[in-house]
Order: structure tokens, then sequence, then C-alpha cells
């Protein structure tokens, strides 16, 4: 069974019950005139993603492993958005890539670079969490995972939320350092620092590279 280097320590791993999730890689989070961006924020520090990401990606289509994307969004009438959520203004409203985080739109479908091939499930979740509202945890059991890689945007908010939300139901989650983003270098780093701190407290941390050396 490979073992990789990691924090807090060595992530060991069955390819065969080990699923890599790709976290909400939507244009109105990554490209410029996104959403993302016309809140203030600053695209290429997710967009570095991309490269590393497709990588991994290739490597695991290529070795007939699990793959499952991720999307936010809400329903056109938007009943699956709390009230709350659409207080704070943007979902739903017409935005560059059409109305913003709402299914079917442009900007709500992944990059270009990154879009699912053939017959990989995409999950679209209301929240932040990829469990929550949705039929992840049946896909998981169904496939016969029992740990996560973890990738995706952004890190300190539904990568956090999904790894702390896949610990509590018994998963191990190895998150990449180079294949998670946000948009503010501070929290990217101290989320990093989060999840491996306390002896792993809810996960493992490595790069990209290493897991691809452990893969072939
Ligand atoms: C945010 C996400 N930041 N995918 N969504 O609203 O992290």
């Amino acid at each position: 069974m490979p073992s990789i280097n990691a924090l807090p320590n060595p992530f060991t791993f069955e390819p065969a019950e080990t699923a890599l999730l790709v976290i909400d890689m939507q244009r109105d989070f990554l490209l410029p005139g996104g959403f993302g961006e016309s809140l203030g924020n600053d695209v290429s520090q997710l967009s570095r993603t991309i490269e590393p990401l497709s990588a991994l990606l290739a490597a695991w289509r290529a070795a007939g492993l699990p793959i499952i994307h991720t999307r936010e969004g809400h329903l056109p009438d938007l009943s699956d958005c709390p009230p709350s959520k659409l207080a704070r203004g943007g979902i739903g409203e017409k935005g560059a890539f059409g109305r913003i985080l709402v299914r079917g739109e442009y900007g709500h479908d992944i990059v270009d670079e990154l879009a699912p091939a053939e017959g990989e499930i995409v999950v679209d979740k209301p929240g932040k969490g990829a469990f929550y509202a949705t039929e992840l945890a049946e896909i998981l059991e169904k496939l016969g995972v029992t740990k996560l890689v973890v990738t995706g945007v952004t890190t300190e908010v539904c990568v956090h939320t999904t790894v702390r939300e896949a610990n509590d139901r018994g998963y191990d989650c190895l998150v990449l350092s180079d294949c998670v983003g946000s948009y503010f270098p501070e929290f990217q780093r101290v989320g990093l620092q989060m999840i491996a701190a306390q002896g792993g407290i809810f996960g493992w941390v490595a790069d990209s590279p290493t897991l691809l050396a452990a893969l072939s």
C-alpha cells in the first residue's frame, strides 16, 4: 500500500479506495471578470492551482481511480438557497458569466482545463460543504471509498468545510497544498496549517508531485 510523506505524518492509502475530490473549480470563482473577482479578490491566487490539478487529474484518470467534481450553486428559482445567503447579495444576480452561482449558467460550470471527463461524477451542492444536502455520502459508500484526496477552492471555505464534514464521517483526507487555493495568501498558509496541526486534527497535507510519485 503506498505511503507518502505528508504533514503531520505519512499518509497511507489504498488507491482503489481513494477518491480524488475536485471542489468548485468553477468559472465564477476562477476567471477574471467572474463573481470572485467582482468581490475584489485576486483570482490569480486560485488559477495557479489549474496546472498541477490538471496533471493530477490526468494521472488519476490513467490509473482508473474514482474522481468526483463538485460545484457550488443553486436552482434557478433559488429555492435551495437559505435566505441568509441570499441576503448577503450576489447569488442569482446577473454577473459577467450569467446569473451568479445558478445551475446551468456559464459561470457556474467548471473551467475548461478541468472539465469533467465522460462518466465522472459531478455533485451539485448548495452549501460550502460537499456533504450537506447532496448525494456524496451515498456515492462514496457505493464506490467503496475510504480516503479522499481533496483539491479545489477555496482552501478556507469550501475545502475546509468539506474536509471537516468528511473527517466527522470517518474519511481520512489528504489535502494537496498546490492544488487548493485561497484568494488570501495568509488564509492559504494558515488554512493548511490548521488541517495538519495537533497531530492531524482533521487531515493530512502534502503536495501533488509527492502523491504523483507514489502513483507511478
Ligand atoms: C466560496 C467556495 N468561497 N467554493 N465558495 O464561497 O469556497
